[in-house]
């Protein structure tokens, strides 16, 4: 008596089991990484304090004459997930043996098209150096999980800035191609 009530439910108890499996084994092997371009990126130029470089298809930073870059990513796609590995990549179109600084920025009020060297808020601390040994027309990636972790599920703003007197620029999203990335796995 008692088999035979069980009986019909074992198929779905087998289905079950075989759903979380399939669910377990997807969340640990089958996450492909996540890309995400900037929704901002600018940089400011101390020669021209008062003009935006928005739209321009290049970003470009230098220690001398001063050129720095910002960027703003929207993290809110990211809100509760898991951060295993977050880097920031960009493609290099004009090389420097000089080395620059990736630093943390929490004003996210900037924006794209108003930002100029009079108005840009001032970077934070130092996420970490960049060292791109004068390599032209490369990728360059650095890795910010911990940062990226700090702020998903919310804007999340970063600058460059440079001591160096010879300047390196690399494409913005405003390039046909190569724009910078934001690859989260
Ligand atoms: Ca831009």
């Amino acid at each position: 008596m008692k088999s035979a009530v069980l009986k019909p439910y074992k198929p779905i108890i087998f289905i079950i089991i075989i759903l979380s499996l399939f669910f377990a084994m997807n969340s640990v092997f089958g996450q492909s990484p996540q890309v995400l371009n900037p929704t901002a990126d600018s940089y400011i130029y101390i020669t021209n304090p008062d003009t935006n470089y928005g739209t321009s298809t290049r970003l470009e930073v230098d220690g001398s004459p001063i050129k720095k870059v910002y960027f703003k990513f929207d993290l809110s796609s990211l809100a509760g997930k898991t951060i295993s590995l977050a880097t920031l990549k960009f493609y290099i179109v004009n090389p420097s043996n000089h080395k620059q600084e990736l630093k943390r920025l929490d004003d996210d009020s900037w924006t794209e098209t108003g930002i100029k060297y009079n108005n840009a808020p001032a970077l934070g601390s130092v996420l970490k150096v960049i060292d791109t040994g004068n390599q032209n027309n490369v990728w360059y990636e650095i890795d910010i999980t911990s940062y990226v972790d700090e702020n998903k599920g919310q804007l999340m703003s970063l600058g460059i800035d440079s001591t160096g007197s010879n300047g390196l620029d690399f494409n913005s999203k405003e390039a046909s191609s190569n724009k910078p990335e934001l690859v989260i796995s």
